[in-house]
């Protein structure tokens, strides 16, 4: 009888152990899987600042860092896939004080599909705001940088970025292309739809090539010499603004010969030999928000129709972090024009709104 109680006992003991073991194991389990989900990481919620969320981080995973601001430089070294957005660049800042020469705000470098938008940046020294080293497919889109040295920068085997409808203030250089002694260009960039104003060079391209630099609003930008970029979208996209274009808008037409303007100058725009804005913009040139794409991906082709539609379709459903979803075809939230993370009826309805429309 004693032997049956004891044989009992030492049976319960084991199928408690095993089940214990099952669910230590299962805890274990889960807990990797929620962290090997992609997911959304809050600042300052779950970490206290930027730095901290891009550590702890996986690829795939976006970082939304809630309206306040954050004295850090952020360092994002041989990273991949990581989307951080800011809730609103008017009042979501980070500022790295005063550098010196120190690195700046954001530092990218050997990195692979980087996204920072929504920020404003802001660094009183001499920092670069965005400073991307030898890294491909970053998207740069959205932010406000002012105050720093250089606003954005690209350096040395740089390829695939984007930087987009960046508000750029008083930098010595907006943006800066760089390579040393040219052995290492930065090629295939996009400079699209940034509003550009320096207390020195707009956009400075040294000694890189194969380069995209479209509508943005600028006033002036030097180049290397033999090292040939392309500056406008031919006829009738057009090219860039330049708020110091000395031409005039008489004629239309591929060649500039027909009898009335068409908002573009007659005369091309000069930078240097392999960098020529063939097709510079006349005021008033404001791109539309709906204005997304046209026949080259993301390049507003001043019509608003089934392009536009469709670039925002294909990512009808999506929100922050979910891979799908690209906050550039984010134009609308509840508030008209502020982006809120998410591609829904709303962002359609607006695009659809403007369906037909020219500018
Ligand atoms: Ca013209
Ligand atoms: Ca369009
Ligand atoms: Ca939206």
């Amino acid at each position: 009888m004693l032997n049956r109680i004891c044989h009992g006992i030492i049976f319960i003991l084991v199928l408690l152990s095993v089940s214990l073991l099952m669910s230590i194991f299962t805890f274990t389990l889960n807990i990797q899987l929620v962290e090997a989900d992609p997911g959304v990481i809050i600042v300052p919620d779950h970490y206290p600042t930027i730095q901290s969320a891009v550590d702890h981080a996986y690829s795939g995973d976006a970082i939304y860092v809630r309206a306040g601001t954050y004295f850090e430089r952020v360092y994002i070294d041989s990273r991949s896939n990581l989307q951080i957005e800011g809730e609103n660049p008017v009042n979501t800042t980070v500022d790295s004080g005063w550098t010196g020469s120190a690195p700046g705000p954001f530092n990218i470098e050997d990195s692979y599909n980087i996204t920072i938008t929504g920020f404003t940046i802001t660094t009183v020294g001499y920092g670069v705001g965005i400073d991307v080293h030898q890294s491909q497919y970053c998207t740069l889109t959205g932010n406000r940088v002012l105050e720093s040295d250089v606003n954005i920068a690209l350096q040395n085997d740089c390829h695939n970025n984007t930087i987009s409808n960046n508000i750029l203030v008083d930098g010595s250089e907006g943006i800066y292309l760089f390579s040393s002694w040219g052995t290492n260009p930065c090629t295939d960039n996009v400079i699209l739809n940034n509003n550009i104003t320096s207390r020195g060079v707009c956009v400075f391209v040294e000694c890189c090539d194969d380069n995209r630099i479209v509508g943005n609003r600028l006033s002036s930008a030097v180049a290397t010499a033999g090292y040939a970029n392309v500056w406008d979208y031919g006829y009738p996209s057009g090219g860039n603004y330049w708020s110091e274009y000395p031409g005039v808008d008489l004629y239309s037409g591929p060649f500039q010969n027909e009898t009335g303007s068409d908002g573009i100058g007659d005369t091309p725009l000069f930078i240097s030999t392999g960098n020529i804005d063939n097709y510079p913009l006349m005021p008033p040139y404001i791109t539309r928000p709906w204005d997304l794409t046209g026949p080259v991906d993301w390049m507003p082709d001043r019509k608003c129709d089934i392009r536009d539609v469709a670039i925002v379709s294909v990512r009808f459903g999506s929100a922050v972090g979910d891979g799908v979803y690209d906050v550039r075809a984010d134009i609308t939230g509840p508030t008209y024009l502020v982006k809120d993370g998410k591609i829904d009826i709303r962002d359609i309805a607006l695009v659809a709104l403007h369906f037909g429309e020219t500018y």
